[in-house]
Order: C-alpha cells, then sequence, then structure tokens
C-alpha cells in the first residue's frame, strides 16, 4: 500500500485508541494487530513487524504513563518512538567537509540513479554549492544527454563523453575537471548495467579506487519492498563509506517494506525520492518522516509539550478532580485558573489527539495574566470562610473586599462571576464529556 495509506491505517488504529473511553489489554492488543496488519500490507518483512509491535505492546501494557500524560498519549507516544527507531531513529545528512567533497553514487540500473544525482546536485547548489556533475555511464545510451537535459535548466555542468569507453578513465577524468574548477561538491554517476548486486559493487570498487570518493551512495529503487534488504547488507559491507537514497516512495505500494529493509542493514538512508521531478528529492528524517506518516501534524511538537508538562507538574491531579466535579471554591479556582494559563500547550495537546476532538472552552477557563493578578490581590482581602464558602459573599461583604484590595466592587463581583459561571458550565457539561476530559487529565474513575 501507498505511504499515503500506510500511514491512513497507523492514524486509524491510534484514533481507535483515542477513541476508546477504557484503555485495557484487549484494547491495545487490538491496536497493535491494526499496527501490523497496515506494515505487513506495505510489504515491511514479517520477522521485523512482529518485533516491532511486540515491543510497542509490552512497553504499552508494562509503562506507567507520567503524571500528566493520559495512557492514551503515552501510547501513542511509544508508537512514534519505536516506528522512529524502527527507520534509524535518526537524521544523517550527507556532510560536506572538504572542498571538494566527492560523491559516488551506485546502483542497480532503473533504481533512479540519474535522475537522484540531478536532484541532489539541485539541491545542493540551493545550499549555495557549486556542483559538478561527472557520467560515467558508459553503458546506456544517451547517459550523459539525460543527465544534461536535467540539469542544464540549473546551469549545472555536466563532465562526460558520449564516446568514451572506459567508465573508470571518465569517473577519473571528470573529477580531475571539477578539482580544477574549483567546485564544492563532485557527484560521479556510475554506469547501470548490473541487474545484481555482484557487478554491481565490483564497478563501485573500481570506480572507488580511482576516484576516492568521500562517500558512496547506493540508490535504490522503493518499488522493491523488502528485497532492498539484500542489497543494501551487501553494499554495506562492501563498503563503510556508504549511505542511501531509497527512491520511487510516490504511490509505491512497498515504500514502507523498503525503508525498513534498508534501515535493517544499518547504513543510512539520507533522502528519499518521492516523484519524478527535480525537486522530489528530501533529507530523511526518521522523526519527521514518521510523524508525517502518523499524519499527527506536529507530534514532535507534542513530544515537546509532553516534556515541559511533566517539568511543571503544577496540576495536582487531586485538584483537577474536584475542579471537574464542580466542587471547588474560590482558592481552588484560583490555583485552577492560574494552572490552566499555563496550560495552553496541554489544551493544545488534547486537540492534537486524534479522535478526542475535545476542546476547553476559552472563557471558561482561561484569564489573562492581568486579571489573575487582580484575582489575586482580591482574594488576598477575602477571610478564610469566605474563600472556602464563597457563596456567604454578600455586598457588604463585597465593599469591603473592594476597600481592602484597593478595587472596585465591580472587580470583586467580576471574580464572583467568574466563579459562578465556572461552577455552571462544569455542571451544564454532560457526564460522558466530563470523564473524558478526566481521562484526558489521566484521573480516570469520575
Ligand atoms: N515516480 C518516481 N520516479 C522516479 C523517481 N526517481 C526516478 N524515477 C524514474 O525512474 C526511471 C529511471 O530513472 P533513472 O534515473 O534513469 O535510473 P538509473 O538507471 O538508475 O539512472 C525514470 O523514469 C525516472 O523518472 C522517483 O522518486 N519517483
Ligand atoms: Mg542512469
Amino acid at each position: 500500500m501507498a505511504l499515503e495509506n500506510l500511514g491512513k491505517a497507523l492514524n486509524n488504529a491510534l484514533r481507535k485508541l483515542a477513541r476508546s473511553n477504557t484503555v485495557d489489554e484487549a484494547l491495545i492488543r487490538e491496536v497493535v494487530r491494526d499496527i501490523q496488519r497496515a506494515l505487513i500490507q506495505s510489504d515491511v518483512n514479517v520477522r521485523l513487524v512482529l518485533q516491532l509491535t511486540k515491543k510497542i505492546e509490552k512497553r504499552a501494557l508494562e509503562e506507567k504513563p507520567p503524571a500528566g500524560v493520559s495512557r492514551k498519549e503515552h501510547i501513542i507516544k511509544i508508537v512514534y518512538e519505536e516506528l522512529t527507531n524502527f527507520l534509524g531513529r535518526e537524521a544523517k545528512p550527507i556532510e560536506i567537509r572538504e572542498k571538494p567533497t566527492v560523491l559516488l553514487a551506485v546502483g542497480i540500473q532503473g533504481s533512479g540513479k540519474t535522475t537522484s544525482i540531478a536532484k541532489l546536485a539541485r539541491y545542493f547548489q540551493k545550499k549555495g554549492y557549486k556542483v559538478g556533475l561527472v557520467c560515467s555511464d558508459t553503458w546506456r545510451p544517451g547517459a550523459y544527454q539525460q543527465l544534461k537535459q536535467l540539469v542544464e535548466p540549473f546551469g549545472i555542468e555536466v563532465f562526460g563523453d558520449p564516446e568514451e569507453k572506459d567508465a573508470v578513465k571518465l569517473a577519473r577524468e571528470g573529477v580531475e575537471h571539477f578539482r580544477k574548477k574549483g567546485v564544492d561538491i563532485i557527484i560521479v554517476d556510475s554506469a547501470g548495467r548490473h541487474k545484481e548486486e555482484k557487478s554491481l559493487l565490483e564497478e563501485m570498487r573500481q570506480i572507488s579506487s580511482s576516484i576516492r570518493p568521500h562517500e558512496v551512495i547506493l540508490v535504490v529503487d522503493g518499488t522493491i519492498g523488502q528485497q532492498a534488504y539484500n542489497q543494501a547488507l551487501a553494499f554495506k559491507e562492501a563498503t563503510p563509506l556508504g549511505s542511501i537514497i531509497v527512491t520511487k516512495l510516490d504511490g509505491s505500494a512497498k515504500g514502507g517494506g523498503a525503508l525498513s529493509a534498508v534501515a535493517a542493514t544499518g547504513a543510512p538512508i539520507k533522502f528519499i525520492g518521492t516523484g519524478e521531478k527535480i525537486d522530489d528529492l528530501e533529507p530523511f528524517d526518521p522523526k519527521r518522516f514518521v510523524s508525517r506518516l502518523l499524519g499527527m501534524g506536529d507530534i514532535e511538537g507534542l513530544l515537546e509539550k509532553f516534556e515541559e508538562l511533566s517539568k511543571e507538574r503544577e496540576i495536582r491531579e487531586e485538584d483537577v478532580e474536584k475542579f471537574l466535579r464542580g466542587k471547588f471554591n474560590l482558592k481552588d479556582m484560583y490555583a485552577q485558573l492560574e494552572a490552566m494559563s499555563k496550560m495552553g500547550p496541554l489544551k493544545q495537546i488534547l486537540q492534537m489527539i486524534p479522535g478526542l476532538g475535545y476542546s476547553l472552552p476559552d472563557d471558561a477557563v482561561r484569564v489573562s495574566e492581568e486579571r489573575l493578578k487582580k484575582f489575586r490581590i482580591i482574594m488576598d482581602s477575602m477571610t478564610e470562610e469566605e474563600l472556602e464558602h464563597p457563596d456567604i459573599i454578600n455586598y457588604s461583604r463585597i465593599k469591603r473586599i473592594a476597600r481592602g484590595s484597593g478595587t472596585s466592587t465591580r472587580d470583586v463581583k467580576e471574580l464572583l462571576n467568574q466563579y459562578n459561571q465556572m461552577k455552571k458550565f462544569f455542571k451544564s457539561m454532560d457526564k460522558r464529556k466530563l470523564s473524558k476530559l478526566a481521562r484526558g487529565f489521566n484521573l480516570g474513575g469520575i
């Protein structure tokens, strides 16, 4: 299934989780099975799928979510983390350290080598590097023309000679040519006569020993799915300088299989090809890739907010519970308003969870910093009794409190109003929503 479909299927699994009322073992197993099915349909190797989902299941069942994080949120995070690890965890860019940096691209015929080299040249050019391309493909008729056509609109020079039959000689001369010209990056396109790994690696060795590239890039066709494993493994064992570009991930039914197979060899995937056009090349970043795949917008942001939240921990669970039950006094309200004014992130988290679709009404739970400050001043002029039982505050008390706090009776009434409104709001909320919200706070049992 195409990557978008894989993403959709994974997203559906997480939605199922987010929508459910209780997270129990049966649900976790069901979600894990959904994830398995989605991955296998994307041609991810079954053994790898089982390894991955076993880890997800074990963590989801055993790990206790940190305070302030609901079980659902925690499981979403586990799925995200394990999928990210599955694809190599960290982004590994091509480093341009020396001038010129020489890159050699190899890959089976038709894998998308020439196209990827053109894309790569354009990618680096956009970053301000001067790039030279060498065509040492003496096999494919018109190879030189093809590369030239792709990059000509961008003024990128291609070195080649359609008459020359010696690929190694061409590569050497091309690198020499651009070295003299003082370019920053030289990328060599190699011949594509190989149908299988052996001849591929042989050519790589020959050209490599002649031009001594800083990095050899294997271009792998993403449509071959998990078959990419053997190619990537043989390549990884043949050169310590290897990195990989997986192409044709647009619309490929087996993209997930290809990516995970390459990642499983430990060879770094540096770019992915996502179309035929020159700009259809993306640096591969597992984190970004997975969050986009899961369709969860800004899951990175969500993770940061998790961290923030667990650091701050200003919202005490008993307090929130009291609050949600509508059993709170002015002191509680103040504490909650204060907490909630800092809770922007949590509010966003609740909204980010697919399927929860619950948002807190702004005016009921949020006040400006300024107003909060005023509330504080007013409350400092109240007695304990008044704070705990706001209902006893009559007009003469209001006048006294206003005078004592240097505010107006209108200000005091405003505070009492806020309190009554909030109480009303939580009373009016139906039980189901309330418990959903409570679960969002990881309280359960309301
Ligand atoms: N859809 C799609 N097609 C691609 C991609 N990369 C390469 N191709 C196509 O794959 C075919 C073979 O590409 P080519 O660069 O000539 O492969 P080479 O033989 O390895 O040099 C061409 O038709 C390209 O347009 C990609 O990321 N997406
Ligand atoms: Mg080619």
